[in-house]
């Protein structure tokens, strides 16, 4: 199930779902793009308890989507692309406040298409971040770059208490699991350009059909 996370993290294996994530022509398959979401959810679970608010809200997020792939509609949901295509024919999506559909695919995965931004960031940071670098600036700053303008005040000051509780970079990188800094560090080279790539597409067709706003 989409909450079960026995597995062990492994940065690796959210790497490989983000690349299974493109398809030939660019279009970016749900199924993959969940998966992707799922992976970082079982990193953020395992920092404790004090993220839980982020992971609940993740999950549940990502739970519509499963249920949009696994339902009755599910076959126009096989790609980011045709998901918006079909709710916006459809008639779907609440365009301009909140309506009919408070759950549409579209706003949905708007959502998390914000929180990878903050992830692209965040993940570059850490990157070319050295030793004596703290994750909770890294975090925060990334944050305050990307998410933090669409969130109020509230949730604002909750994600600047949960960022300081994180651990430190080593803490952080042996989490990861790839190996030494210099092996997390060429891992995080292959993942922001992936990343990056997946969420430029995102952005450019919300962009194209003028959804970058949905309530
Ligand atoms: C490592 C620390 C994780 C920090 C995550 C940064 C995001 C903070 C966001 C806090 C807000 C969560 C509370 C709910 C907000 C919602 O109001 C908001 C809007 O939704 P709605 O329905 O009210 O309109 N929701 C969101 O903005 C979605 C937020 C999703 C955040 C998902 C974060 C998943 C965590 C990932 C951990 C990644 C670890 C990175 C390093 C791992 C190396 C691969």
């Amino acid at each position: 199930s989409v909450t079960s996370d026995d597995q062990k993290f492994c940065l690796k294996e959210v790497l490989d779902t983000f690349r299974l994530c493109l398809s030939e022509n660019k279009e970016v398959y749900l199924e993959h793009y969940v998966a992707g979401w799922r992976g970082l959810v079982r990193f953020l679970n395992t920092l404790g308890s004090v993220f839980g608010f982020i992971s609940k809200d993740a999950v549940s997020k990502i739970q519509i989507l499963v249920s949009l792939l696994k339902g009755e509609d599910g076959s126009h949901y096989s790609t980011i692309q045709s998901m918006v295509k079909y709710e916006l024919e459809n008639q779907l999506v609440d365009l301009t406040k909140s309506g009919a559909h408070p759950t549409s695919g579209c706003r949905t995965l708007l959502r998390l298409h914000r929180a990878l931004r903050w992830l692209e960031l965040f993940l570059d940071s850490l990157r070319t971040s050295t030793e004596d670098s703290k994750t909770s600036v890294l975090c925060s700053v990334a944050y305050n770059e990307s998410l933090a303008k669409f969130h109020s005040w509230v949730v604002r000051k909750a994600a600047g208490m949960a960022f300081c509780l994180l651990p430190g970079r080593q803490d952080f990188f042996d989490i990861m699991n790839v190996g030494t800094p210099e092996q997390v560090v060429a891992m995080l080279g292959e993942a922001v350009p992936l990343i990056s790539e997946v969420y430029q597409i995102t952005e450019d067709l919300y962009a194209q059909h003028n959804i970058l706003d949905l309530p």
